[in-house]
């Protein structure tokens, strides 16, 4: 029944992974809220019983999981067996509507499609028109794909994979405002994290606070696989929640997490400077740390964040030093085997200290966008870089500043958010003319949405009414925090939306 091959020459990410588990088959592995431990020890028996009932269900070596399930235990383990046997985890955000799965399932193809069992049933249609098997997996582990676990003939092996074979598509959102599927290789996943943790000092003592969703590379990737990497514990949260998080840092010696994560604690009069005495590292990424932020925190608690900075298409990119000088304000130097170039529009370098197109080239860079060739040959360059649309500094000794976006893009709470899909779903409202989403600055989220509607001659819009109906299609963290009417939207001569000038213009939304 073994029938999945292995060797040593598999490049298979679960074989790398399982290859650190501790020797101690009591090691602990997850710690969950409740106080129960999963343990090394069962992490391959266990996910032997996750492939074999996928095995039973269909799933084969390059098939597509589409996953959109809550964080837990449970839902890391079928991360990994998916792995073992070969087919690509496709996880999505869990605020994803009905009408934003039915884009991503029609464009994944997955056979299997693992929902949560109060939004199944709502599925089933757009499941069923593509073919893909629909199963449940809740947050305590209950669902139909666990009864399909517990009866399932264990598959031990490990899939044959090569280094160039997809283990994971993370959707990003695009300027078009269609999200495109990045592909992720075995080798991507497994030399970004190999570098992690000898970059950031992962040693086998250190226990890691994990409370990021693993739904994006950060949380998934960055960290699970640093903290499998080296064999050590993590406490694993369902979700970001300060008063959980301050519970759990007495007993953790790294956190990661989005900006917010850090303005979010320091906002809570609990978190102290003794709170933190155990802590080697608080790394920080997915958006910009504001350098009051760095510098409140280090005042607040000793600790000076390291910012590096990451994409969905390239895992982690940049880092501020472990050992060396954090400076505020940058994301650090290229990663070990990353090559960064910061360019002009023709991609000709530009000189030390000017701003460009920030460029990169290294293993950990993504295969391409699922079924969008054209799409992947325009966002690299001739020689091979990838053109990331971030706009950045890099000074003579390579010091990396990430200092604005070519891309319309607005990142909230560590989410991002493409204007264009907003405007267009506002757009189709009754009484709208046109309108212009923007990011301000907001105190939490780092950066949160206004739109900026012009109405038809004659029509009133009503706020809330606009964002009820925006409700019912995009993921709460994509409405707009406030809706703003104006007559005419700013254009220049090409006749092009001065969003420079809406940004300008409504900087002090939030600021009250
Ligand atoms: C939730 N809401 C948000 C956000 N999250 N609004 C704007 N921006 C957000 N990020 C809205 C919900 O729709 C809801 O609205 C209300 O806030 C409360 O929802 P809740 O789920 O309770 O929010 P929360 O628990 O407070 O979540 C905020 C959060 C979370 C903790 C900042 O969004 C989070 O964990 N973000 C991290 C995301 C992340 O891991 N990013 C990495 C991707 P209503 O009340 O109207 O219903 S980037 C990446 O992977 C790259 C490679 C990198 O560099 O790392
Ligand atoms: P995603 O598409 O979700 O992977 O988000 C990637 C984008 O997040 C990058 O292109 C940057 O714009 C942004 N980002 C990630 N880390 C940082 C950081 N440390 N500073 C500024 N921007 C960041």
């Amino acid at each position: 029944m073994n029938n999945l091959a292995q060797s040593d020459l598999n490049h298979n990410l679960y074989s790398l992974l399982r290859s650190r588990f501790p020797d101690d088959p009591k090691a602990p592995w997850l710690m969950t809220p409740a106080g129960e431990a999963c343990c090394y020890g069962d992490i391959d028996d266990t996910t032997a019983r996750y492939a074999g009932a996928l095995q039973a269900l269909g799933l084969r070596p390059g098939d597509r999981l589409l996953a959109q399930i809550d964080k837990s235990p449970e839902s890391l383990l079928l991360y990994l067996a998916t792995l073992r046997l070969g087919a690509i985890f496709v996880p999505l955000n869990t605020a994803y509507t009905a009408s934003e799965l039915a884009y991503f399932l029609k464009d994944a193809t997955p056979r299997l499609f693992i929902a949560r069992p109060d939004s199944a049933e709502g599925l089933k249609e757009s499941a069923g028109a593509i073919g893909a098997l629909l199963l449940t997996l809740g947050h305590d582990g209950e669902g139909t794909l666990m009864d399909a676990v517990k009866t399932a003939e264990p598959q031990s092996g490990i899939a044959e994979r090569g280094p160039d074979d997809i283990a994971s598509i993370i959707y990003t959102s695009g300027t078009t405002g269609r999200s495109k599927g990045a592909m992720l290789s075995h080798d991507n996943l497994a030399s970004n994290a190999l570098t992690l943790i000898d970059l950031w000092g992962f040693v086998e003592n250190d226990v890691l606070l994990h409370a990021l969703p693993i739904y994006h590379v950060h949380g998934l990737f960055v960290a699970v696989h640093c903290a499998m990497l080296r064999g050590i514990p993590m406490h694993f949260l369902p979700r970001f929640d300060a008063q959980e998080v301050i519970r759990h840092l007495p007993s953790v010696t790294v956190m990661m997490g989005v900006p917010t994560f850090y303005t979010r604690l320091m906002d809570t009069p609990e978190f102290t400077w003794e709170l933190c005495d155990t802590i080697r590292l608080f790394i920080s990424g997915s958006a910009p740390l504001l350098a009051q932020t760095f510098e409140a925190f280090f005042a607040h608690t000793g600790h000076r964040i390291l910012e590096r900075y990451g994409m969905s298409e390239a895992n982690m990119i940049a880092s501020n030093p472990l050992d060396g000088e954090r400076i505020a304000g940058t994301v650090g130097y290229a990663l070990p085997g990353v090559t960064l170039r910061v360019c002009d529009a023709e991609h000709t370098p530009v000189a030390a200290g000017q701003t460009g197109v920030l460029q990169m080239r290294g293993p950990n860079v993504f295969k391409g966008y699922w079924q969008m060739p054209e799409k992947t040959a325009s966002e690299f360059t001739e020689d091979g870089f990838f053109v990331s649309g971030d706009m950045a500094t890099m000074d003579g000794d390579g010091r990396v500043r990430i200092v604005g976006r070519e891309k319309d893009l607005v990142i909230s709470g560590g989410l991002n958010v493409y204007p264009k899909e907003i405007e267009d779903a506002i757009d189709v409202i009754e009484g709208v003319n046109e309108s212009a989403v923007i990011g301000v600055p907001h105190a939490d989220l780092g950066e949160g949405l206004v739109a900026v509607i012009c109405p038809l001659p004659g029509a009133v819009i009503d706020s809330d009414s606009v964002i009820t109906q925006l409700k019912t299609q995009l993921a709460g963290f994509k409405v707009p925090r406030q809706i703003i009417t104006v007559e005419t939207l700013p254009r220049n001569a090409m006749g092009k939306v001065q969003k420079n000038v809406l940004r300008e213009h409504y900087a002090q939304t939030f600021s009250t």
